[in-house]
């Protein structure tokens, strides 16, 4: 017996691929729901059912609660899946599902608004032993000499955020404090703005910290398990190009140290499902910036190096079933690359939505393609502009960017433009090959090749 009947797939593109092939392996039917843009995706096809649930715009479709729930009970399914994106951090989506009786494959709805909230997620996780940033310990006040006090004993420079923000939005750097009250303000309004909530809050700003994340997965029974972390640095204006695990230089001792105290925290909040623990990493010490309550773009390169299969586990932790693994079960072996192949210009950016004329994979050891495309497949202009993703594995790091490279070559993707030059070209960047990056990387070696 399958652990669930029949799940609704409430995304699009690759993630909605990745998530039926689970479920088919598993025995669980599928139901996917598009917009009226995306009746040719792959999953569509292969789903047992397809539901229209509206125009293409993402909020008239994949972010209309209430055409995905009426969806759900019209197809008598049980599950809703929300991939990531769209309604996958959505606690309002989480709770009206499970009013409407159906399992929502993520954490408890109050886990979900407890991390989209950064001061409360911060807080909490500082109480649960997780090392943070040093900052204002929750919001700020708008009394200006308070947070000039805050300011001096943290020292600048320092990092206005909004409490409402994440992913890179509402924040403003300071590094002295003539400009402290004119960068609380524009911060303050600017969050009100955008989020409808001002609230903000106060860190030490680290000026070149690496970007990495701790996979964790929890079951409703009090079991916890980390699944190693993933080094994200390599990224432009806070999109992700390049992931790879496990992160460069991290040793078995941090590894276990850090991913315990991740674990611990799970358990402590009663954590469920698939989870991710942002650190800011620096000088040998991770500083805890947020958590992400869904499955993420990058998992395939944790699911290489351990052989978990996290999309089957988070439905079967959803269902109700213990993990399927013990934190020794889960061995690291080997590196993972991850390239983010994007329909865009890849001198300007720009995304390149059109018709793919021509799409050859590339295969051999240790390569794995997430991808949605195909001959004659148009990549519709209202959404994100990844097709896809590249992952390649080796024994060991080298390895696994000489597979990369070989799978890059390997490619014949015609009738767009995409960024695979941009990943080739990184690939055979030195500074990329030894490992010694950070969040900003990418964006220099931009500059410098701009200016030559
Ligand atoms: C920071 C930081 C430096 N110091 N916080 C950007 C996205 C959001 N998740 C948090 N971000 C940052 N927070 C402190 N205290 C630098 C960044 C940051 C960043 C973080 C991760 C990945 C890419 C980034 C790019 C620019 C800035």
């Amino acid at each position: 017996m399958a652990v669930l009947e029949k799940l609704v797939i409430a995304n699009r593109g690759e993630i909605a691929l990745r998530i039926l092939r689970a479920c088919h392996t598993m025995g669980i039917k599928t139901v996917a729901v598009h917009s009226t843009v995306d009746r040719n995706l792959k999953h569509v096809a292969l789903a047992d059912e397809a539901v229209c649930i509206g125009p293409a715009p993402g909020t008239d479709s994949y972010l209309n609660i209430p055409a995905i729930i009426a969806a759900t009970e019209v197809t008598d399914s049980v599950a809703v899946h929300p991939g990531y994106g769209f309604l996958a951090e959505n606690a309002d989506f989480a709770e009206r599902v499970e009013q409407s009786g159906f399992i929502f494959v993520g954490p408890r709805p109050e886990t979900i608004r407890l991390m989209g909230d950064k001061v409360s997620a911060i807080t909490a996780m500082r109480e649960a032993g997780v090392p943070c940033v040093p900052g204002s310990d929750g919001a700020l006040s708008d009394d200006l000499a308070e947070n000039q006090a805050i300011a001096r004993r943290i020292g600048y420079p320092v990092i206005i955020k909004a409490a409402a923000g994440g992913g890179g939005r509402g924040m403003r750097v300071v590094h002295t404090e003539a400009h402290l009250s004119n960068a609380l303000q524009l911060t303050q309004r600017e969050a009100q703005t955008i989020f409808g909530d001002g609230t903000i809050y106060m860190e030490k700003f680290l000026t070149s910290p690496r970007h990495v994340e701790v996979q964790v997965m929890a079951d409703q029974h009090g079991n916890a398990v980390h699944i190693g972390e993933r080094d994200c640095s390599t990224q432009r204006r806070h999109q992700k190009v390049i992931e790879e695990a496990p992160a460069p230089g991290i040793t078995p001792q941090q590894r276990a140290e850090i991913g315990g105290v991740c674990v611990e925290a799970c358990k402590r909040i009663g954590y469920r499902g698939a989870g991710t623990f942002e650190f800011l990493f620096d000088s040998g010490n991770f500083y805890f910036i947020e958590m992400n309550t869904r499955i993420q773009v990058e998992h395939p390169v944790s699911e290489r190096i351990t052989g978990v299969d996290l999309i089957k586990e988070q439905i079967r932790v959803a269902a109700g079933e213990k993990l399927s693994y013990t934190q020794d079960d889960i061995v690291i072996r080997g590196h993972a690359i991850e390239c983010r192949i994007n329909a865009e210009d890849p001198e300007t950016f720009m995304p390149c939505p059109g018709t793919i004329s021509r799409f050859h994979a590339p295969g051999g050891p240790g390569i794995r393609v997430d991808s949605h495309i195909y001959d004659g497949y148009t990549v519709p202009p209202h959404y994100d502009s990844m097709i896809g993703k590249l992952i390649a594995y080796g024994e060991d790091r080298e390895s696994a960017i000489a597979r990369m490279r070989m799978a890059l070559d390997e490619t014949v993707l015609e009738g767009i433009k995409t960024n695979i030059p941009l990943h080739k070209w990184l690939l055979r960047d030195p500074g990329f090959i030894e490992g010694g990056f950070n969040i900003h990387y990418l964006e220099k070696r931009l500059k410098a090749r701009a200016s030559d």
